[in-house]
Order: structure tokens, then sequence, then C-alpha cells
């Protein structure tokens, strides 16, 4: 039996939510994630590590490079398989260029495929790096493994128009026995145990939502099984806050600490507010920011608004016109947006009495 990790997108030396105050926090928890997988490694360890490109967030410093091979030194027992991607590319002047890896390292260093076996093991890795920010070309839809026995494994990045497009069928069907994927950050399996996209290690921006870690493999048989292991320190989510006729300020926030509290007050959320406030009742959304890690706000509520009623005893004024424009239509979202911006606007600033 083979065991592997595969990961990718580590982005080390990302700097999450620039200005956000838990920024360089995350900066710091990004390069200790990494370390913690090494660690975990080190006391189970697996036969091979892929790392599927972008381990750098931008071109890395040689003490950067240090790091990570130091990192590496300490699991002898796993072969290390790893390739630069779009964001850590080989820059004619990068440090990744001849860098003296540990002897558990192979580090792609062409953007041409080649296949390298892991020692004794009967692993092979097809793989390649990024020399430019962009590759257009699809550089692995035709590739094949090796016609020996053993363990086939095909390490890419990219799969966008701009990042080597990849043709998903031609590679489900090109024989590879894994393929470890990265660049898309967010997990996703697209061949059942075949063919994976480990999604970045820790999320890197509000964007990357959900959960993020790595995956877990094993080959036995001729039979790959794999799965995937939550790992990173925090998360992105969206938090919804349902506000009612009844809501006030204060209930909002009642509402919103308990949800964080749940939910754990270290991740990030982008907090929605949905539904009806009574027309009178003022929220201060942007004062919810102090309650924990918001990276976004929006506002989606509406005031709860009678618009027959006002429509019937604004006849005749602007604001009954108004509404009545309205409510003869099938109204889109932002129709509707606009009737009760518009409405809040014109009872608010005594317009109505014309
Ligand atoms: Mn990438």
């Amino acid at each position: 039996m083979i065991r592997f990790i595969h990961l990718a997108d580590v982005h080390l030396g990302a700097v999450p939510d620039r200005g956000c105050p838990w920024s360089r926090e995350r900066e710091e928890e990004i390069w200790e994630t990494f370390r913690r997988v090494i660690a975990s490694i080190s006391k189970n360890p697996v036969d091979l590590l892929f790392i599927a490109g972008d381990l750098f967030h931008r071109q890395p410093l040689l003490r950067e490079l240090k790091e990570v091979n130091y990192l590496f030194s300490t699991i002898p027992d796993t072969q290390i398989f790893m390739m630069a991607g779009n964001h850590d590319y080989l820059a004619q002047d990068s440090f990744y260029r001849g860098f003296p890896w540990e002897p558990n390292v192979v580090f792609f260093e062409r953007e041409s495929p080649m296949v390298v076996k892991a020692g004794e093991l009967d692993v092979y890795v097809t793989g390649l790096s990024y020399e430019h920010r962009e590759i257009r070309e699809p550089l692995y839809d035709s590739l094949k493994p090796e016609i020996q026995d053993g363990f086939h494994v095909l390490l890419a990045h990219g799969g966008d128009e701009t990042h080597i497009p990849m043709d998903r069928t031609a590679l489900g069907a090109s024989g590879f026995d894994y393929i470890a994927m990265g660049h898309i950050h967010k997990p996703q399996s697209l061949i059942r145990d075949r063919m994976a996209y480990s999604g970045a290690l820790e999320p890197i921006d509000r964007n990357d939502m959900g959960e993020h870690g790595y995956i877990e493999g094993r080959f036995e048989n001729g039979q790959v099984r794999t799965r995937f292991v939550p790992f990173a320190c925090r998360s992105y989510q969206k938090l919804v806050l349902t506000v009612r006729e009844d809501s006030t300020q204060y209930s909002l926030e009642e509402m919103m600490k308990m949800d964080i509290m749940k939910r754990g007050g270290k991740n990030i959320y982008k907090v929605v507010l949905q539904g009806w406030h009574a027309p009178e009742t003022l929220l201060f959304p942007e004062k919810l920011r102090a309650l924990g890690n918001v990276a976004e706000i929006l506002d989606e509520t509406r005031p709860a608004y009678d618009l027959e009623a006002l429509s019937r005893r604004y006849s005749g004024t602007l604001v009954g016109d108004y509404i009545a424009y309205f409510l003869k239509k099938d109204m889109t979202l932002v129709e509707e947006k606009a009737l009760y911006y518009g409405l809040q606007a014109l009872l608010e600033t005594g317009m109505n009495l014309k």
C-alpha cells in the first residue's frame, strides 16, 4: 500500500484581506498551517506528498525556500513532488532555479512535462512547472502514463483559459491512476478518487468560502481511495441574519453574537441582513463589524410598508403615483429595491405633500 497527501495553493506570503484587523495574523497562520501539515506527516509518515503549485503567493525569497526545505528535511521518509504554479512561476531570476533541495524532494524545473520515479517505490510522477505567469497551451491533455506497473500520478496546475486549459474528459481517460490538481481554491473532486483539486490549504481571501484542507489517499491493488481532510484554522462563512418587524439594533446584535459563538469566533464572516424591518426602525449594519471578524456586510432588508394602504392614502400625489407605477409591474429585484428606496426617500423628506 502507498499512502499520499495531495495539497495545493498554500500561497505562503499572501496577506489576506489587506487592511482588515486579522490580515497580519492570517499571513502567519498560512505558514503555521503548512508547518502543521508537515508536523502531522512527521508523526504519521506518508510515502508521498504532492504539492500542486502556488506553494508561494509570489516569487519566493531565498530564506523562504530554506525554511520550506528545512521543513521537508523533517520528513525524510516522505518523497515530495512539487511544481511552481502561476503565482510562484519560475521567473528568469527565481530562487527556485537550481535550489539545492533535500534528497527527498523532486522539484519540476521545466515547463515541459517529465516523468520522475519515486526512489524504490513503483511510483511515477509526471509534472512540469510554470515558467510564465500564463500558459495558454493545453500541455496536459495528450499526456499518457508510462507503460509500467505501478502508481502513475500527474501533478497539474491550472485548468482555465490562461492557465493550461484542460480537457477533463481526455484527462480522465488518460490512464493516470491519480491526477493531483491545483489552482482552483475550492476543493472539488472531478472524477471520484482519480482527479481532484485539493483546494487552497487555507482560504486566501473572502471568496474562498467554506472548508479548506488537503486530500489524503492510498493506492492499493491498483485502486486509489481518497478523502478530503479539513485542516485550515478558520474559514470564511456567510452569516444570514433574518430581520423581522420587531427587530431592533440590539436584538440584531444579540442574534449575531449567538451565531458567531456557535460557529466559531475565529471564522471570518460575510454578513447578510435579510427580511423586513418596521418602517420606523433605523438599523446600523456597520456597527455589527465590532462583534466579530466581518469582511463584508450586505443589507438586503426592506421596510415593511403596506403598499396597498399607502397607495390608497397617497392616491393622487407623487407617492401614490410612484407606488402605482411599480405595483402594475412584475418587479425585478432592482425595481423592487428602487421602489423601497424611493418610497423611503419620499416619505422621509416630506415630498409626499404635493
Ligand atoms: Mn494558481
